[in-house]
């Protein structure tokens, strides 16, 4: 029997509305049982393995994407070796334009995803800023692409006394920490670049050297000990040594008592390899004040017993001036003479 086409009408109608019930409940069910699941982010251990229902494809979310989430690890924004040359001069007007994401006072948040790190980055500071301008030029856009939530904190050494590299670090850290929680402090040098961002600024297990294999040095470490140029302390290996040595007062010294100091507290040195360490130092000549410390191989030679009565906790300086510019922040100490 031939059907009536009203009656053929009626029943496509019908079947859509089953349809559409049928849509809206799995729609519903697919919801719920997502919301049910949101307390789980930010859980930083890995999901069970197995079969889960695939919900996330399937379901529009409401909230926005990804902001309770972990950044992951290692950063997928890594490009890997970078060409890192310094024969054309930095002009900063268009530095700080190609980092607007940058908030006044050198600080950086990523903005799809939670940092791993808070990190604080010190650089000892004084009569350098053709090497910073390089430096912010060339560190800025690395850090961003490492998804790393930091500050840059450049400790400039006032007045004209021999230069303290070390104390100057001490400060660092502790003005840094009483602008944020930082959990980890990366101590540069003002004239080292990495040439590959792999060298993730942030810290490990152990105290990490970064500047492991520097033109200056044939692409090698000078010794095996060796822990100056850039290294990276979490907050707590910084104080389970007491910090560094306030005392040593002109170049060189200071990263072996740090070295010795991370051995008495039972650390040793975390790395990169040799590719991914490598790192370009600005060429430049001896600054003034800052001659080889004589005393340095007499005070290396004592550090297990003065680790403890120099540091943190002997530190004293005064701020002489706090300047905000839009890619670092400046503090200018007084950092006091050497006792004779
Ligand atoms: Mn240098």
């Amino acid at each position: 029997m031939k059907e009536l086409p009203g009656a053929s009408l009626q029943k496509a109608c019908r079947l859509l509305v089953v349809f559409c019930v049928l849509h809206l409940s799995a729609v519903l069910f697919y919801y719920l049982a997502g919301s049910s699941t949101r307390s789980l982010q930010g859980n930083p251990e890995p999901s069970p393995r197995g079969l889960a229902p695939p919900r996330r494809e399937t379901t529009p979310t409401l909230r926005p994407a990804n902001v309770s989430r972990q950044c992951p690890d290692p950063s997928p924004r890594l490009v890997g070796p970078l060409r890192i040359e310094f024969s054309q001069t930095v002009n900063m007007k268009k530095v700080e334009e190609e980092n607007s994401n940058v908030r006044n006072g050198g600080r950086y948040t990523p903005k799809d995803c939670i940092a791993l790190q808070k990190v604080a980055i010190i650089i000892p500071f004084r009569n350098r800023d053709e090497h910073l301008k390089y430096w912010l030029y060339y560190l800025h856009p690395i850090l961003q692409r490492q998804q790393l939530d930091y500050g840059i904190y450049v400790i400039n050494q006032g007045g004209d006394e021999t230069f303290n590299r070390a104390k100057l670090l001490n400060i660092g850290f502790t003005e840094a920490l009483k602008e944020y929680d930082y959990n980890c402090f990366v101590f540069s040098d003002v004239d080292l670049i990495p040439m590959d961002d792999r060298n993730t600024y942030k810290c490990y297990e152990q105290p990490r050297h970064l500047s492991v294999s520097m033109d200056k040095f044939g692409f090698r470490l000078p010794y095996n000990q060796y822990f100056g140029g850039v290294s990276a302390l979490s907050k707590v290996q910084f104080e389970k040594i007491n910090g560094f040595p306030n005392n040593y007062w002109g170049w060189g010294g200071e990263d072996d008592d740090i070295y010795n100091r991370l051995v008495f507290k039972g650390m040793g040195i975390s790395r990169p390899d040799a590719t991914i360490g490598k790192c370009r130092m600005i060429h430049h000549s001896r600054d003034n004040k800052n001659e080889p410390n004589p005393q340095r191989f007499n005070k290396i030679a004592h550090t297990k017993e003065t680790m403890n009565l120099d540091g943190l906790n002997s530190l004293s300086y005064t701020v002489l001036n706090t300047e905000r510019f839009p890619l670092y922040t400046k503090i200018t100490v007084d950092v006091g003479s050497p006792k004779s």
